[in-house]
């Protein structure tokens, strides 16, 4: 399987994350990406190349522009401002607060566009979300040019992203611009399968009220676990969009038996939906030793999700999320990438 790749996202290097009540080095790292692709290379699961420059108008199509005007300036109109260390929001829009107005000051507009505290913004953070997008476009296209299936090493995440929020580390949503790339580019329904460990908020804000980008995921009951205000069973889609959202929450120390299970009744939505292509959420976050997580899948039960996956029989992009067992990442991600293709053979 083709690997997707760029070095840009060593961009991403932010110095801290408050975790715990205490500023600690940010789990979502740069060593992340390059033991993954030490693993596809030990492995020999393909070659890598690197993507194109495809520009905003991708962004644009899921984002709100005034959003994405702050992320690029961010940083700079930081350091205008005289602060130092990295943008960390503390002041939101509470649920008392309409906010029909958009602060001037940066440290308004921070808050602003922030759905959470954990993930500041970094010198170069804009430049590496923009390398991940194009990484997650390439794959796209590589998969749409008919070869059944790609993986974009995408960092930093995306599923977070809101329309026009940041957090839980994600910038850009990786996997809503490839799909709305697919959809641009000819497919009429894209299933988006998110399997990383924490709800992708982002993906199903962006596509809560339509029919033709089915998003499905399986995750921590968010009355448990980050990002807490969204993911929850009831949560269906709104308008023609009704019944193309599924949630599936589930309980601390679920093991893999129990997760299958939700994936393989996911698995049968997507197969009735008549889907036509798959754009897949790869958070390995699951993982049993996972620091910031609660499943209990081991690593072999990824090679068995992978060869699950490929049962679709559709074009499939692979794009990673999370994943923070930092040292088990390349097993685990490549495992489920193993599995898919094996399962082809
Ligand atoms: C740790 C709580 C989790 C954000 C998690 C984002 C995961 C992205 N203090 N905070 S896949
Ligand atoms: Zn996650």
């Amino acid at each position: 399987m083709l690997t997707v790749y760029s070095k840009k996202h060593r961009l991403r290097d932010s110095k801290g994350e408050i975790h715990g009540g205490e500023i600690v080095p940010p789990f979502e790292c740069p060593r992340r990406a390059d033991i993954v692709l030490d693993r596809i290379n030990a492995v020999g699961l393909g070659e890598v190349i690197e993507p194109k420059d495809y520009g905003l108008d991708p962004v644009h199509a899921v984002h709100d522009a005034g959003y994405v005007s702050f992320l690029s300036t961010c940083w700079d109109e930081w350091v205008a401002e005289g602060f130092g260390g990295e943008a960390i929001a503390t002041s939101w829009p509470g649920r008392t607060m309409n906010a029909p107005h958009i602060p001037r000051n940066i440290d308004g507009k921070v808050g602003y566009y922030a759905l959470a505290s954990e993930t500041s913004i970094s010198e170069g953070t804009w430049e590496a979300a923009l390398a991940s997008k194009d990484v997650a476009l390439e794959a796209t296209e590589h998969v749409l040019a008919g070869n059944g299936a790609a993986f974009g090493l995408c960092r930093p995440p995306g599923h977070h992203a809101a329309r026009d929020q940041f957090g839980g580390y994600c910038f850009l949503n990786n996997a809503a611009i490839a799909a709305q790339h697919a959809r641009a580019k000819g497919a009429e329904r894209v299933a988006i399968l998110d399997v990383d460990f924490h709800h992708g908020n982002g993906t199903q804000d962006i596509f809560y009220d339509r029919d033709d980008v089915f998003f499905l995921s399986l995750h921590g009951d968010p009355l448990d676990a980050f990002p807490y205000f969204l993911g929850h069973r009831d949560e269906v889609g709104t308008g023609k969009g009704a019944g193309f959202t599924a949630n599936y929450p589930m309980p601390p120390g679920t093991e893999y038996s129990a997760w299958k299970a939700a994936l393989q009744d996911a698995l049968d939505r997507i197969a009735k939906a008549k889907c036509d292509f798959l754009v897949v959420s790869l958070g390995t976050d699951t993982f049993k030793d996972d620091p910031i997580s609660f499943f209990k899948l081991g690593s072999d039960d990824f090679t068995d999700y992978g060869a699950l996956l490929a049962g679709l029989n559709l074009p499939t992009v692979f794009l990673l999320e999370g994943g923070y067992a930092v040292d088990d990442i390349g097993v685990n991600v490549v495992n489920t990438l193993t599995g898919f293709e094996n399962a082809l053979r």
